[in-house]
């Protein structure tokens, strides 16, 4: 079947299954990101994750991950929930993104619906999906299949739907018709920047992870947070949504209907009674989530630099 067919039928399939965006790329390596990547390396603004510098290779060049790859289906899903945060006193936030079910689960199964699709139509290539974990640098992959723009807050950005969607990635060995690279669309607003209360966006499109409260609340392992930024966390207790949230281009962003992702846990949490939990209440209540990635010694680290 030619592959203008193949790619058409994908996307309606990818439709059906519930992603907002879909989009293919060729597998080439990523010349300038990797070079982006390297440079923030150096300047050692992926903090803790060392995981990264196992990895560069592939995530420059994703050819090397499947043999004879010749695509990347980027795969976009929403996880918007209509929640306009306000402090309150002694309530805690936790991100947009951790209130459904773990979304790596969530994406994972769909993508597997989609792959099984494409084995049924008899088209017997090789497949591999990744979210998040993967060896992959999924936004820039993401930008290439024309599904959005990374933005100075360094999300990816889609005029329609904003930013507030998951990426999920299969790579192939079958020919597919590729998008065009999605353009630009940031132009002079630098709202996220000015916006951070910990001054992690230090340059347009360029993130210090070292303060941004994201990674500090979900990937920092230490004992304590940095008392430089006591006062500065805006009462995110797990994620941070600041400069999304803030972003105009998410001012349409709609609900999603992707129903393993409706809020299933509080956006706010009572921080002098969740200080109390036991563990075991901790993950009854947050192992479904994307919260179990703090674990718990993590979450309670997070509540105490809020109310003490
Ligand atoms: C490491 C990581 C993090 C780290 C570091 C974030 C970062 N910016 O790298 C931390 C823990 C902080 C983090 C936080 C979040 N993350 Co995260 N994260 C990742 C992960 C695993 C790798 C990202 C990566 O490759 N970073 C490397 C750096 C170098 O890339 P970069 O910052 O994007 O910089 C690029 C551009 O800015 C550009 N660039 C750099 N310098 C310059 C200069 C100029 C002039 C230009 C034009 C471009 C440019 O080149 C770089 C390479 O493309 C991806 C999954 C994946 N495998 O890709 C998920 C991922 C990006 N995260 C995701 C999410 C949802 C989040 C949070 C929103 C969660 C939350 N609410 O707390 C926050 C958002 C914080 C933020 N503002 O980015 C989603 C994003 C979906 C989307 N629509 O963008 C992803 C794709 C996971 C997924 N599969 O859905 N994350």
């Amino acid at each position: 079947m030619d592959s203008l067919i193949l790619s058409n039928r994908i996307k309606e399939k990818a439709k059906e299954i519930g992603f907002s965006l879909v989009g293919f790329c060729n597998t080439k390596p990523l010349e300038k990101e990797g070079d982006h990547l390297i440079e923030w390396l150096n300047r050692g603004y992926n903090a803790e994750m060392r995981w990264f510098e196992r990895s560069i290779d592939k995530r420059i060049d994703p050819s090397l991950i499947l043999p004879n790859a010749k695509s990347i289906i980027v795969l976009g899903l929403n996880y918007y929930n209509q929640i306009n945060f306000t402090n309150q006193i002694n309530k805690g936030k936790i991100s947009k993104y951790a209130l459904g079910k773990d979304y790596h689960s969530v994406m994972k199964s769909k993508m597997k619906i989609l792959i099984n699709f494409l084995k049924e139509q008899n088209f017997f290539g090789n497949y591999l999906s990744y979210v998040d974990s993967g060896p992959l640098m999924e936004k820039a992959l993401a930008q290439k299949a024309g599904l959005g723009w990374i933005g100075k807050n360094t999300n990816l950005i889609n005029r329609k739907i904003g930013s507030f969607f998951f990426i999920g990635c299969i790579i192939t060995d079958i020919e597919l018709v590729y998008d065009e690279i999605y353009l630009n669309y940031c132009g002079t607003c630098n709202k996220c920047i000015e916006a951070c209360p910990t001054k992690a966006l230090v340059e347009p499109y360029i993130l210090d992870s070292n303060k941004c409260i994201s990674y500090l609340t979900i990937e920092y392992r230490g004992e304590v947070l940095p008392q430089t930024l006591k006062g500065k966390f805006d009462n995110w207790v797990f994620g941070c949504d600041i400069c999304q949230d803030i972003c105009p281009w998410n001012k349409n962003s709609k609900k999603t209907d992707v129903v393993e992702l409706y809020p299933m846990i509080d956006p706010y949490i009572d921080l002098e009674k969740e200080n109390k939990i036991s563990e075991e209440q901790f993950s009854l209540k947050y192992s479904r989530t994307s919260i179990k990635r703090a674990k718990y010694k993590g979450f309670l680290r997070n509540i105490n630099f809020l109310i003490n």
